[in-house]
């Protein structure tokens, strides 16, 4: 088979817009436009965003060139956010009857041991294609090198792996570590030079999200003597798991910390329900900053009430680049080995960033998710 290394870039804001079969209005969405790519670009965690990413409209790529239905197995993470609702939508959408896929979804509710076997039931399936959204980095060379010795292509999606690269045939997400980094600059610019106690709300152990997001806002937080990160605990990315952590984080620093970090907007929900009942004010107009990750529409919402200050966005809307992959592996055409959905930060009403963009109505407006 074919392969090429390219990093293909993609813009946020239109891959919003998918329009995909199943049941949609429009079943006859031309294939995504050629996106720009580079050459020999760097592994994922390694690439940076392109300043000028490529648009992608996010439309359902075309059915398979045989005819014949492509099935697609999916090990999903689980439901615990609103990202991962979104995200599984859009797999629903994009891989449908309508646009040649036979999908089988499963719902592998942050369980290693799960989703490890409804990978392998794939395999016994002999289903055309393997795509897998790790829930954790560790643990995939045994299965991966099933897949291989059954000759199922794998796609990874939305986290990363630790195994080699070429265990795997292409990976499809975001860069998480630079999410991280685009909060903590966003955070230096906001305090310019102001004292920062900071607690941070971290996603489930052992993600690639996580680990990023950690990776990449501490990277900015050593070069600020004037910060503390006073401490860091997971709140699984869910909004339960935020509330408590933020409950207990409440009861050791009440009064000491005037920044909150939530890795998704789950989690920020569930922090702000515990600062509203302890009578802590946060946001623009509290003594609290907010920054969270995601920028789904609820978070969007919040963002442009003031109460969160920062929202870095991460993508959910990946399941056409996954298809246009898919596409190309069954043409025996050359197909992007790596492809980063590009990502941008929102900062609320009456904030200026060089980092992120203020929010508004219009903004919301255009956020389905
Ligand atoms: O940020 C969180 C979800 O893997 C990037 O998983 C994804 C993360 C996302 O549950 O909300």
């Amino acid at each position: 088979m074919l392969r090429k290394k390219l990093a293909v870039l993609l813009a946020t804001a239109m891959v919003a817009a998918v329009a995909a079969g199943c049941g949609g209005a429009d079943n006859t969405s031309a294939p995504a436009a050629d996106a720009p790519a580079t050459e020999d670009a760097a592994p994922a965690e390694d690439a940076a965003p392109a300043e000028d990413a490529a648009a992608d409209d996010g439309e359902a790529a075309a059915p398979a060139a045989s005819g014949d239905v492509i099935t697609v197995g999916y090990a999903q993470v689980g439901h615990e956010s609103d990202w991962r609702t979104a995200n599984t939508q859009n797999y629903q959408d994009v891989f449908c009857e309508a646009n040649g896929y036979e999908l089988s979804l499963i719902d592998c509710d942050n369980d290693n041991a799960a989703q490890l076997e409804a990978v392998r039931n794939f395999i016994t399936q002999q289903l055309d294609y393997i795509v897998i959204a790790p829930i954790e980095t560790a643990g995939w060379d045994t299965v991966l090198q099933e897949a291989q010795d059954a000759g199922i292509p794998v796609i990874i999606a939305d986290r990363e792996i630790a195994a080699d690269a070429s265990m795997y045939d292409a990976w499809v997400g975001t860069n998480t570590k630079n999410e991280g980094i685009t909060a903590g600059n966003w955070l230096a610019e906001y305090l310019d030079g102001k004292e920062a106690k900071i607690l941070v709300i971290e996603g489930s152990v052992g993600a690639s999200a996580t680990l990023g997001r950690s990776e990449g806002f501490n990277e900015v937080a050593k070069e600020h003597s004037e910060w503390e990160i006073l401490d860091s605990q997971s709140g699984d990315f869910t909004q339960d798991g935020g509330q408590e952590v933020m409950e207990s984080f409440i009861k050791s620093y009440e009064g000491q910390f005037n920044v909150v970090v939530c890795h998704n907007d789950n989690e920020a929900y569930g922090a702000m329900d515990a600062m509203d009942a302890a009578g802590i004010k946060y946001g623009v107009d509290g003594d609290v900053i907010i920054i969270s990750f995601d920028a789904t529409h609820d978070g969007l919402q919040y963002t442009l009430d003031g109460k969160i200050n920062c929202n870095v966005e991460c993508n959910p809307i990946q399941a056409a680049v996954v298809a246009e992959v898919i596409q190309k592996m069954q043409n025996g055409e050359d197909y992007e080995a790596t492809t980063l959905v590009n990502d941008e930060a929102f900062v609320a009403p009456g904030i200026e960033s060089q980092h992120a963009t203020t929010m508004t109505e219009e903004i919301l407006a255009g956020r389905a998710y």
